[in-house]
């Protein structure tokens, strides 16, 4: 039996808040996917809450931050899509 590794995800974050149940859904594909993505609470820093309403222009959890190797960033909002990113873009 192999064991899967956890995959460190670098450029990417996950703005959430613990009791929000589309987090949670988005949450539990990384668990299973083994993605290790920072997580960034907005409910309890205030300061997370600023950056994504200032980056992604609206305040709804959960939103994936996604930084190129270029320094392009984009914000993805949608539990959906975002696991469909994690399925298409970090998942092997
Ligand atoms: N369709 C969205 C729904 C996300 C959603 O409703 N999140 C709630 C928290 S559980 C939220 O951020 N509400 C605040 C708002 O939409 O302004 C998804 O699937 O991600």
């Amino acid at each position: 039996m192999s064991v899967r590794q956890v995959k460190p995800v670098t450029g990417h974050q996950l703005y959430y808040f613990s009791s929000c149940p589309y987090c949670l859904f988005v949450r539990l594909a990384m668990l299973w996917w083994r993605l290790k993505i920072p997580l960034k609470d907005i409910m309890f820093n205030s300061a997370n809450n600023a950056d994504l309403m200032a980056g992604g222009g609206k305040n709804q959890v959960p939103c994936l931050r996604i930084e190129n190797e270029g320094g392009d960033v984009r914000w993805l909002y949608e539990s959906i899509d975002i696991v469909r990113y994690f399925k298409t873009n970090l998942v092997n």
